[in-house]
């Protein structure tokens, strides 16, 4: 038996140093009133939707830092989002920079359900980049300096009629992410991302961001037997350029929606939630067909070691 799920990504083109907050939520509300016009129940927005990507540059100011981050949410920029959401009896999913009253920082997600209740927050737990200052580099990924490491784990809730979790963008790069979240049940996962186009590090082929992106979502839907949604923030902010490919995966691991520009841009599919269910009842039954006597080492080891033979 059919169990819809009407899924929405929206996309969000460059965010520039020179964007005002107002401005951004302004474009997020447009994307929400697509998403209305397409009766999903759902929509996913990027990481750090609000901002530009600040991790690229190098700040030492305190104040400076601070005005990227969000001290409460909802708040005075966001509560028209929040509104208007309620309004549709549309949930969402919203990444930002978070400070805590405690000033503890971290590169945060939260999932807000159709009746506008901030069900879920989730903390960023893979933190790519570096934490040092790189002069010779054309652009920093200070997220390492920025944020604390996420302190609240992968967590999955009983909400909107089915099981979601969330992650954010480098977290989609490690299996343990999605197997955590599929441990729980869950049947849908969102995320967002801001994923530089150019590496800092080696001179890598282009297409390889594009095809490392779209395979780690293919391949942990599919084994995890989820619905997968994941919302980018991309184009050149300031000239910094970030891939798109917001995407919409299914439990097949097929791509069944993708963004075609590198713009604000809403894509849409109307999911069917049982087509997990035969996943997880055949091939992919962890109950009936894992072994975990026999994974110890990815517990027990964060680093690669010696050969247990
Ligand atoms: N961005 C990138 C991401 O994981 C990155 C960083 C890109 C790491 C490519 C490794 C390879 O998509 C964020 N924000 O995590």
């Amino acid at each position: 038996m059919k169990r819809p799920f009407p899924l929405a990504v929206a996309q969000l083109g460059p965010i520039h140093l020179r964007d005002s907050k107002a401005a951004v939520v302004a474009r997020l509300i447009e994307l929400l009133k697509e998403a209305h016009a397409r009766h999903a129940h759902f929509v996913v927005f990027p990481e750090l939707a609000l901002t530009t990507f600040f991790p690229r540059y190098w700040m030492t100011d305190e104040a400076e830092i601070d005005r990227y981050f969000e001290a409460s949410m909802p708040n005075a920029d966001v509560q028209p989002l929040f509104d208007l959401a309620r309004q549709y009896g549309i949930g969402f999913y919203l990444g930002y920079a978070e400070l805590t009253p405690e000033r503890e920082r971290f590169n945060t997600s939260i999932i807000v359900d159709r009746q506008g209740h901030i069900v879920g927050r989730y903390r960023k737990v893979h933190l790519p980049g570096h934490d040092d200052h790189k002069p010779a580099a054309p652009f920093q990924h200070l997220e390492k300096k920025y944020f604390q490491v996420g302190n609240e784990g992968f967590k999955v809730w009983d909400t909107m009629d089915t099981r979601m979790g969330m992650c954010i963008c480098n977290d989609r790069r490690w299996p343990e992410t999605f197997r955590v979240m599929g441990l729980q049940s869950a049947e849908v996962v969102v995320l967002g991302y801001n994923t530089p186009s150019h590496n800092i590090h080696w001179s890598e082929p282009p297409h390889l961001r594009m095809f490392h992106h779209l395979l780690l979502l293919q391949a942990h839907a599919h084994e995890n037997a989820l619905w997968v949604g994941a919302a980018a923030k991309c184009g050149a902010e300031d000239g910094f350029h970030m891939i798109a490919g917001s995407a919409i995966v299914s439990p097949t691991g097929e791509v069944v929606a993708q963004s075609a520009s590198e713009e604000d841009e809403l894509i849409f599919h109307h999911c069917d939630l049982a087509l997990g269910d035969t996943f997880r009842q055949h091939v992919f039954n962890f109950a009936k067909h894992r072994r975990p006597e026999h994974y110890q080492l990815i517990v027990d080891r964060v680093g690669a070691g010696k050969p247990l033979g």
